[in-house]
């Protein structure tokens, strides 16, 4: 499939992946979300990279659904067009995807940004979730995973609201991870990628998994798991050559195997 509203390209072994439907602010229609997600997928097969990052523009990462796409929906056009099912597929990327957010992330924008791992955003981002003023509600997750990321009873405000709050206040409830000036969210974003891409690429995606886990299962079973996971990563080459590194006091050179 070519893609008509992102771009996709490689810096060294980062995956980017840019929202371009600037005209609209980014709003997401149904192929656009396709192309987004067939996209993680491919650099999630992809071993030369190590990082997924999603960004927009300097004016939006995006605002939400595209509220034209959805005038005429009914019940029945939602159940069978199932738009949220190929949502469900980022829940299953092994890598880590980061959100670099310029500007406005709304509604299905914010909730892309929250299906990501990580949160940089520049000072002036403004992350909210407009829909109750449209007569309606999350619905790519962002119920669900604000209220993991911040509680219910903050979620509740801000979702029944619909007011956009800033980064800093984001970043106060934990929802984001980092807040940079405008101009350096793309560069901080690349440098934390960076970071992310020289750590041993299974020691990452057992992490993803179990710290993932933590939503679902009891203490016991995520502990279990955990277990499981650590005992995993001594079955690559890169525990060897991270123990023998640090044993011979040199950097470690990690392959991913
Ligand atoms: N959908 C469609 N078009 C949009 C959207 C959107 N969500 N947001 C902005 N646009 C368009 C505007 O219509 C406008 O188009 P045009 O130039 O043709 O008139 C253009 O983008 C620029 O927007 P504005 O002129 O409004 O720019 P302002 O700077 O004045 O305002 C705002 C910016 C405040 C972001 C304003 O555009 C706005 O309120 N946008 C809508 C925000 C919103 O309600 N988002 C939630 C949508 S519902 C949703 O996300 C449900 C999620 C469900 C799952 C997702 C499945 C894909």
């Amino acid at each position: 499939m070519s893609n008509k509203y992102i771009n996709a390209y490689l810096e060294d072994s980062i995956g980017i992946i840019q929202l371009n439907r600037p005209d609209v602010l980014n709003a997401l229609n149904r192929q656009m979300v396709d192309e987004i997600v067939e996209q993680l997928e491919a650099y999630d097969r992809d071993s030369t990279v190590k990082v997924i990052l999603i960004k927009g523009n300097d004016r939006a990462f995006a605002a939400g659904a595209d509220i034209e796409e959805m005038l005429n929906d009914t019940p029945l056009t939602l159940e069978l067009a199932d738009p949220f099912a190929v949502w469900d597929r980022i829940q299953l990327i092994k890598k880590p995807v980061m959100a670099a957010v310029n500007g406005f992330a709304l509604g299905g924008g914010f909730e892309l940004a929250l299906h990501c791992d990580l949160i940089v955003a520049g000072e002036n981002a403004t992350f909210g979730f407009p829909e109750v003023k449209l007569g309606v509600m999350p619905g790519a997750g962002g119920t669900q995973l604000l209220a993991k990321a911040i509680g219910q009873r903050k979620a509740l405000e801000w979702i029944w609201l619909g007011e956009s709050m800033s980064a800093s206040e984001a970043m106060g409830l934990g929802a984001i991870n980092r807040i940079v000036a405008d101009e350096l969210v793309e560069e901080e974003s690349m440098r934390l990628a960076k970071q992310l891409a020289n750590q041993a690429p299974i020691s990452l995606r057992l992490i993803k998994e179990t710290v993932k886990a933590a939503d679902d299962l009891s203490l016991m079973d995520g502990m279990k798991l955990e277990r499981k996971n650590f005992y995993l990563a001594f079955d690559s080459e890169d525990q060897t050559e991270g123990m023998n590194a640090f044993t011979e006091k040199r950097p470690p050179h990690f392959k991913g195997v």
